[in-house]
């Protein structure tokens, strides 16, 4: 088996270093994952082969586009291990996130994967304003999932001091932000907005000491960054971060606000046609496509993100000199991020395919009430259902809220509505009305 080369993690100027410089570094490292990821991955020694490429025919960032791309698919397909480009005994962790057909993706990160895991976090912190003065309250959720425990080693790295939270218990997370004078808060934007709200009702703004905070995992618009930054008084920065690529801290803001920086010593971003693939310039909205230079358990070839937002190579006031990505303003796929939380509408299919009473037609309608993500889901009943078994339906309604509760991982609104009244469609049905108005 190939071993990787390790790289030497802590680089505090390689944000700020000059762009051909950092072209060599990513030539370099581009062309040793390559190398890696051929000789350790047969799905991919396959693909490569298909497309006649060899690893010698990579050998700069312009000859990525003769590689052929990864998708969320091949993760499942191979799941659990069969896209590790190291030994097994080398894996020091796996993280997750949900998936459409209830089985977990999930990702191997070898001891180096976590270090430059670590480190692009801990740029992101800094980038806001942290250091080792800094108490910083994590309110991310602590598990497979990467926000809590990606959160928690960046802060570690810059030496704050780090509080725990993991998500929920609102009342016990503002004790603790107040008592212990958090000064940054790390979670999702529509978490910090309800927490702001709660503050901001029991009258303990003013006992509060954050100044800033990261914010991702979901899409977000600036009219929530500028209501969170006057809930709580704070600098509100975007950060991002997908678990097949490395997590929370793939890109990330600084206090200018301008767009996220993207971490381009350890990933490679292009922008591509959905439709055609092809590679779309700087400053046209198009899907996002990431490869990792630096990642030795599971390293991403063109991986297809299906998130959607622009890229910018225009300089930044703050003087790090990597391009940036601008929010994320949609998916090309029906994949849904409800507080955090991924969801498909296949999903809530599984939830009800088995049920008496329940016709093959549903709706997602997604809103943000008070600034939370709320998911109803309407389900159509069948004839014998609506007009014989009236006393069942309550018993049907929260049968099927159960389900989505233990499926999905989140609580939905279930609506059974009568037959033949959701709209049917010739086409692909439309089963989503997402009225979150993120563009
Ligand atoms: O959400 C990692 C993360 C944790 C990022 C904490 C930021 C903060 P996954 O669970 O694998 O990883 O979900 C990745 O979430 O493809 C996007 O669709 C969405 N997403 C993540 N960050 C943002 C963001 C984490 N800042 C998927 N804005 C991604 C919009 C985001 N969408």
């Amino acid at each position: 088996m190939k071993q990787p080369k390790v790289h030497k993690i802590y680089n505090p100027i390689a944000e700020c270093m000059e762009r051909s410089e950092r072209r060599k570094l990513q030539n370099e490292r581009l062309r040793e994952t390559v190398r890696l990821e051929y000789e350790n991955v047969p799905l991919y020694r396959a693909r490569m082969d298909a497309k006649g490429v060899k690893p010698e025919d990579i050998q700069t960032v312009d000859d990525l586009r003769k590689l052929p791309f990864m998708e969320k698919t091949d993760l499942r397909d191979e799941f659990p291990f069969g896209l590790l480009a190291a030994d097994k005994k080398d894996i020091v962790r796996i993280q997750g996130s949900s998936g459409t057909t209830g089985k977990p993706i999930v990702s191997g990160y070898t001891q180096n994967d976590v270090e430059v895991w670590t480190e692009m976090v801990a740029r992101a912190i800094t980038a806001a304003g942290g250091g080792q003065d800094d108490i910083v309250q994590v309110c991310y959720g602590y598990g497979l999932f990467t926000g809590g425990l990606g959160a928690h080693q960046g802060a570690d790295r810059v030496g704050a001091m780090v509080i725990p939270m993991s998500s929920g218990n609102t009342q016990r997370q503002i004790m603790m932000m107040t008592e212990l004078g958090a000064t940054m808060l790390c979670c999702t934007p529509s978490y910090a907005t309800y927490l702001g709200e709660t503050i901001n009702d029991m009258g303990l703004k003013d006992k509060l000491k954050l100044k800033s905070g990261c914010f991702g995992a979901e899409p977000w618009t600036e009219e929530m960054r500028q209501k969170l930054e006057s809930l709580l008084d704070i600098d509100a920065c975007d950060i991002y971060g997908l678990t097949e690529i490395g997590g929370p801290g793939v890109a990330f803001e600084c206090l200018e606000k301008h767009g996220m920086h993207v971490n381009e010593d350890h990933v490679l971003a292009e922008i591509i046609d959905p439709v055609t693939e092809e590679p779309l310039p700087y400053g046209t909205p198009g899907e996002l496509v990431f490869t990792t230079l630096t990642k030795t358990g599971m390293p991403m070839l063109r991986y297809r993100t299906h998130d959607i937002c622009t890229l910018t190579d225009e300089p930044c006031a703050c003087g790090r000199t990597t391009i940036r990505m601008s929010r994320i303003t949609g998916r090309t796929d029906d994949m849904l991020v409800i507080r955090g939380v991924n969801v498909f509408p296949s999903q809530i299919e599984a939830c009800l395919v088995d049920l008496e009473g329940v016709a093959p037609f549903y709706m997602l309608i997604v809103d943000r009430v008070n600034s939370t993500d709320k998911l109803e889901v309407q389900v159509e009943m069948t004839e014998e259902m609506f007009s014989d078994k009236i006393s069942e339906i309550e018993e049907l309604r929260c049968r099927i809220a159960e389900r989505i509760k233990s499926v999905v991982g989140i609580s939905a609104k279930v609506q059974l509505v009568p037959p033949k009244s959701l709209p049917r469609s010739e086409g692909k049905a439309k089963r989503i009305i997402d009225n979150r108005n993120l563009h």
